[in-house]
């Protein structure tokens, strides 16, 4: 059955890979699955068609058959749990490389929301310098306790999984901060999630949608 995603037609980001259809692409990339997209503009996302099947008029979506989903966790959760390749054989290895795409999706990822908040739509405030380090610090705390779990380890738990590629998909909107390089065995595992030939095909999909080569 054909796989259809949505992707911004020309993303804010202009081909940093930062949108989140990038996570879905790495998914099904990994797991060798082919997949249409269809793009969308920022008032198309708004239209009923869309808001059908993205009740908050967002990208990415994903739709297979009579399937419509909508949540980047979800999605890359389907493509997990449909096909091989990203979750663990055993029952217990499964769980925990799904508490792992919960753990990046819910406690690693919303302070550093909060810093692209702060600096995009707040930096005009009079007391952003002020909140600016705060936010910063919240997110050293989150990247020190991941930094130590991790440790010399490849990936967060044997092998990699979903779990890591939701993990390594929100530590790389921190690169342009600079907090990752205070962590080097976090870089290294970034690093090795963007080396993967499977990571590296998303990448250049979206690039390609969102930088067209010249000529
Ligand atoms: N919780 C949802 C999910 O995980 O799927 C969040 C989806 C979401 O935030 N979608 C964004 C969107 O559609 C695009 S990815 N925004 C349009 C809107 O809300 O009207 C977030 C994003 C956007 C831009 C950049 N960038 O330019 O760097 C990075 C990430």
């Amino acid at each position: 059955m054909t796989i259809t995603i949505t992707a911004f037609e020309r993303s804010p980001d202009g081909g940093r890979g930062l949108a989140r259809d990038t996570r879905v692409r790495w998914a099904l990339e990994e797991v060798g699955q082919p997949y249409k997209v269809r793009l969308v503009s920022f008032d198309a996302m708004k239209e009923p068609a869309h808001l059908a099947l993205h009740p908050f008029g967002q990208i990415p979506t994903y739709e297979e058959g009579d399937l419509g989903l909508f949540e980047t966790g979800a999605i890359v959760f389907q493509v997990a749990q449909r096909y091989a390749g990203l979750l663990p054989d055993d029952a217990n290895g499964r769980a925990r490389a799904i508490t792992w795409m919960f753990a990046a999706l819910s406690t690693v990822e919303p302070p550093i929301l909060e810093l692209q908040t702060a600096a995009l739509v707040e930096s005009d405030k009079s007391w952003s310098a002020q909140r600016m380090p705060l936010v910063r610090d919240r997110i050293r705390g989150r990247l020190g306790q991941l930094s130590r779990r991790l440790g010399d380890n490849d990936w967060l738990d044997g092998a990699f999984s979903a779990g890591d590629l939701m993990m390594v998909s929100v530590l790389l909107r921190l690169r342009a901060s600079g907090l990752l390089d205070e962590y080097p065995n976090l870089s290294a595992y970034v690093a090795r999630g963007e080396a993967r030939p499977a990571y590296k095909r998303a990448f250049a999909a979206q690039l390609a949608v969102n930088r067209p080569p010249a000529g």
